[in-house]
């Protein structure tokens, strides 16, 4: 039986992500700053509460537990991020390092190789203005790495810290410590789900208006009509994470891949919503700062290698994320008829 370590659990993958890995039969400890919700407290073999960026909180778990693969979800995201941006930076990036290094530390004394999935975020991405976003459509990995916000920075940071630490880890050292951490990493899109609302995210206007849509409340859009980034419903985010984490490694040909759901605008977001509830009303109120993040973001990603090396596909387009998954699942969340 496989054991994985889940950061960040009560975000919003980390919900769909256990519920999955707990059906594949793996072994989950858990950590996380808040405890587990009782919707999946009893899928947890053993919970943590610890702040990542607490060096010794994070070497404890590596005292007391194994990993095959680590999921390392826990991040303040892009909003958030700009309140306090050396907090953001903390826990984003040394957070990142300190799992890092105590599980780089753990694959040497075991010498079994482990598995890190980092998942970071078009926030990576900064397109200069406007017209080269609807220029330039579907981005590359390699294109516009020049993010704006410290969510971004880091996400970005860390990709390479962790292709540095499984591929070039102290290289003047005396102990090879290269090959021991499986680092695979995907840039997630905005991501809509029934169970979790967002917070702290600036791609928060797409699940907030389905939730307030769903909830009979009325929601105030903060990007303007035609903002317009790629979502992806979370059901197949959960299975990204597991596929790649299961896609044999000499397929891959690179360390960080794009994955896309679909790319839609805030206006297509809404009529969507309203389609499903006729009665929800919505206006603009557009936050500049919130507008100028959005607008740095790229409309859509080009995620071919990732058709090409693990046979991605997401499973739901927009209508199907909404019809099959995210009205039937809302609506049971809420008791809406
Ligand atoms: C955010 O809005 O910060 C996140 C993301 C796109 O990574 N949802």
């Amino acid at each position: 039986m496989l054991q994985a370590l889940i950061t960040g659990i009560s975000g919003e993958v980390g919900h769909g992500l256990i519920k999955k890995l707990h059906a594949q039969k793996y072994k989950i400890v858990a950590a996380d700053i808040k405890d587990p919700e009782k919707e999946i407290s009893g899928f947890l073999d053993k919970f943590y509460k610890c702040d990542i960026s607490n060096k010794n909180g994070v070497e404890k778990i590596f005292e007391d537990q194994k990993f095959d693969v680590i999921f390392h979800l826990a991040s303040i995201l892009s909003t958030g991020g700009e309140k306090n941006p050396e907090l953001a930076a903390k826990v984003n990036i040394e957070g990142t390092l300190n799992l890092l290094e105590a599980a780089t530390n753990q694959a040497l004394k075991d010498k079994k190789i482990i598995k890190f999935i980092f998942p970071s975020s078009i926030a990576a991405y900064g397109l200069p203005d406007l017209k080269e976003k609807s220029k330039i459509k579907k981005v590359k990995e390699d294109q516009f790495l020049s993010p704006i916000t410290i969510y971004g920075i880091s996400k970005l940071a860390c990709e390479n810290l962790g292709n540095y630490f499984s591929k070039n880890y102290k290289l003047l050292g005396d102990i090879n410590r290269n090959n021991l951490i499986d680092f695979r990493c995907v840039r997630f899109p905005g991501l809509l789900s029934p169970d979790t609302i967002p917070s702290g995210g600036t791609s928060d206007y797409g699940p907030e208006m389905l939730h307030a849509g769903a909830q009979g409340k009325d929601y105030e859009c903060f990007v303007r009509a035609k903002s317009k980034i790629p979502f992806m419903a979370m059901a197949d985010a959960a299975d990204v994470l597991i596929d790649l984490s299961e896609a044999p490694k000499n397929k891959l040909t690179r360390f960080v891949y794009n994955v896309h759901g679909f790319s839609v605008t805030a206006e297509e977001i809404y009529r969507m919503t309203k389609k499903f509830f006729p009665k929800f009303k919505m206006i603009y109120k557009i936050n500049p700062e919130r507008q100028r993040i959005v607008d740095t973001w790229p409309e859509d990603v080009d995620d071919s290698a990732a058709q090409k090396d693990w046979d991605w596909k997401p499973q739901y387009d927009f209508g199907k994320t909404f019809s099959e998954y995210l009205i039937p699942k809302i609506k049971e969340r809420y008791h809406t008829r």
